[in-house]
């Protein structure tokens, strides 16, 4: 089991500091030394929260209604050939961010890589309270954590090299092989799109109405044996009970149990080639990061292989 980590100390995809701390609180927390005591992983980590400062730039007024554009783009770019790097070596990639906006480079990085190694298009599971689709035009915030996957998918495009343009076809993933699990605060313009395309979503809603063990069942069928996948989970997906320290919490979402079976029946699959774990914020509600850190460390433990008995 070789596993490649990369800690991601970046927070300008959404306007909140301290996602940025939150790389180094889960590491303190000790994940990294359980998952390779523990759960035996022969760990790649060069021991560094990247801030990537140096390629930063001084100036960076939106442009299309996106804020921060220029350094949001420059850093998923980096991150991407990171995580490239770890997945064409044939390593499960964990990525510990950072604001959601970094999935633009977690994502394309290990989509390019799997379709150089098997041949294959990835799938990506995305656990989030929010969507994440608006395009520069649909959204109402112009932050760029809430467009990753429009980005990721083609819906949004952009030539400009400097502002993602630097994304290409085998870096992106089709709208068919893309499930949400737990959304409940979805912006009016993507629910357009989550309709227009047809793409494959289970709100709180379904949870309710099936329950976890039926969603995973139906979630897992519509991707198929033998494509990879990459599961991308937003600490906010989680309840405010049990994930408070998040920037945009929404009450109603999943507990703690729901949230790392969600984790266990992704890795049973056998087919899981990555996970991010974002929008971990250790200096919101400070009485509740301790317990936020601990749900992160849980929900990657799972992921990775941890069972109860
Ligand atoms: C909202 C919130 N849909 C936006 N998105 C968040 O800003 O586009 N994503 N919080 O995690
Ligand atoms: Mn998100
Ligand atoms: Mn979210
Ligand atoms: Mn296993």
């Amino acid at each position: 089991h070789e596993l490649g980590v990369v800690a991601v100390g970046f927070s300008g995809g959404q306007g909140k500091q301290g996602v940025d701390a939150a790389p180094m609180a889960l590491i303190e927390a000790g994940l990294i030394n359980q998952l390779r005591d523990e759960l035996e992983y022969n760990v790649h980590f060069d021991g560094e929260v990247h801030a990537y400062t140096d390629i930063m730039p001084r100036d960076d007024p939106p442009y299309r209604n996106m804020k921060r554009p220029l350094s949001v783009s420059a850093v998923t770019k980096a991150l991407s050939e990171q995580v490239y790097e770890h997945a064409s070596q044939g390593r499960f990639v964990l990525t510990l961010g950072g604001d959601h906006s970094i999935a633009i480079g977690t994502v394309s990085g290990t989509a390019k890589a799997l379709r150089e190694r098997l041949g294959r298009e990835m799938a990506v599971i995305w656990v989030d309270a929010h969507a994440d689709i608006n395009t520069p035009e649909t959204s109402d915030s112009g932050n760029i954590h809430g467009m990753p996957v429009a980005f990721l998918t083609g819906l949004a495009t952009e030539s400009r090299p400097e502002v993602f343009g630097w994304l290409k076809d085998d870096q992106k993933i089709s709208t068919k092989k893309l499930v949400y699990i737990g959304l409940r605060d979805i912006d009016r313009g993507e629910k357009k799109i989550l309709k227009d395309h047809g793409i494959k979503a289970f709100s709180m809603h379904d949870i309710d109405r099936h329950g976890i063990g039926k969603v995973m069942d139906m979630a897992l069928g519509w991707i198929g044996t033998d494509t990879p996948i990459h599961l991308s989970f937003d600490v906010d997906g989680l309840d405010p009970m049990w994930a408070p320290s998040t920037g945009t919490p929404v009450r109603g979402g999943l507990t703690l149990r729901e949230g790392d079976f969600i984790a266990e029946c992704v890795h049973q699959t056998g087919s899981l080639v990555a996970l991010d774990l974002v929008e971990v914020n250790p200096s919101l509600e400070s009485e509740g990061a301790d317990q936020t850190i601990r749900a992160g460390c849980s929900i990657v433990r799972c992921a990775l292989g941890d069972t109860l008995l």
